[in-house]
């Protein structure tokens, strides 16, 4: 199975009725053309002029780094004219994009956030992006509220990553595989054929720097992997943190761990910092098709009904009895 390239794995799985539409197969090839540009546009760097910060905010309050518009305009402008979407969200525009497809009505929507971690990009450090599918019904307008659906109704999910690979992660609900990009032929050729989280892991991470901020559970689950063999735990862990969520979530898939992003006391309105849409549920969704768990502290993240399109969330994802622990720890 390794060696092929994306367009022949996404026709045999529509030929085993594992992919459910052409226009699902176009959306996804786009998705992947559209990631290729930008991963090009980030591997430049400095000589393609697009590093740097603009004089704008995002809807999150965040700088922009023009490189997460250009990144927005390159995804936007790709599916403008396929029509097989009715609209477009994305971390960077406040409002979703309804795609006037003409006669056809686009049976999907796709979530995005065009490039997650820029904070990290001016330093070279992996950034990527991360997608989102949900489906419209027939003749539905493509409204905010077309997209707020719970993230088990996702029919592919996935992330490209900018990093000494550029790679392409993808899960159409029956399991996770992975592409990297072949520079010479400009393919992305499929390299891992299952990507399995193990149960079990000693490797964790979280920002400490907020340690002070964490809720009880989160404290007392930390400490006891700080503990390491002179604790209850009874062995040593050990700690990454890349602040690039696509970075540490493919270390995840690749190697195990835990990844924590929880809500802390500094902003008590808020569930968390990650974005429920575009980010925890496609994550949550690889990390499952991938053997791992991923909740808020309390429940599923794919099992959260979303009030708001940039609604943030607490995240534990990953190896799964690490998961199951912590969050255990939410409920006693
Ligand atoms: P902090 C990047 O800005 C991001 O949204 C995720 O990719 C990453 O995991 C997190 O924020 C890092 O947050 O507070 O450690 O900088």
């Amino acid at each position: 199975m390794t060696g092929i390239h994306l367009t022949r794995y996404l026709v045999e799985q529509e030929q085993q009725g594992l992919l459910s539409t052409p226009a699902l197969r176009l959306l996804l090839e786009t998705v992947a053309d559209a990631c290729k540009r930008i991963g090009h546009l980030v591997n430049q760097g400095e000589l393609g002029g697009a590093l740097g910060s603009n004089q704008t905010e995002n809807v999150q309050g965040e700088v922009q780094k023009k490189l997460d518009v250009i990144a927005n305009d390159i995804m936007l402008e790709a599916h403008r004219w396929g029509g097989y979407l009715s609209g477009l969200a994305s971390e960077e525009m406040e409002q979703v994009q309804a795609i006037d497809a003409g006669a056809t009505h686009g049976e999907y929507l796709l979530l995005f956030d065009p490039l997650d971690g820029s904070s990290n990009i001016d330093v070279n450090v992996t950034v990527g992006t991360i997608f989102s599918v949900l489906r419209i019904a027939a003749g539905s307008p493509a409204s905010e509220a077309a997209f707020l659906q719970a993230g088990t109704r996702q029919v592919a999910a996935g992330y490209a990553l900018y990093g000494p690979q550029t790679m392409l992660v993808l899960s159409l609900g029956h399991g996770v595989v992975g592409f990297t990009l072949d520079r010479n032929t400009g393919t992305w050729t499929l390299t891992q054929a299952s990507m399995h989280i193990p149960e079990q892991t000693r490797e964790f991470a979280i920002n400490m720097s907020n340690q002070r901020h964490w809720e009880e559970p989160v404290q007392r689950y930390v400490a006891e992997l700080l503990a390491g063999k002179s604790g209850s735990r009874g062995t040593d862990f050990n700690m990454r943190w890349i602040a690039s969520m696509v970075a540490d979530v493919h270390r995840i898939l690749t190697r195990g761990g835990i990844f924590m992003y929880p809500r802390d006391a500094r902003e008590p309105g808020k569930a968390g910092k990650l974005r429920l849409m575009y980010e925890a549920n496609p994550m949550s969704f690889l990390v499952e098709q991938a053997g791992g768990a991923a909740t808020n502290g309390h429940q599923r993240i794919l099992d959260i009904e979303p009030a708001q399109l940039h609604e943030r969330v607490a995240v534990f994802l990953g190896s799964r009895h690490e998961v199951e622990r912590v969050t255990g720890y939410h409920a006693s």
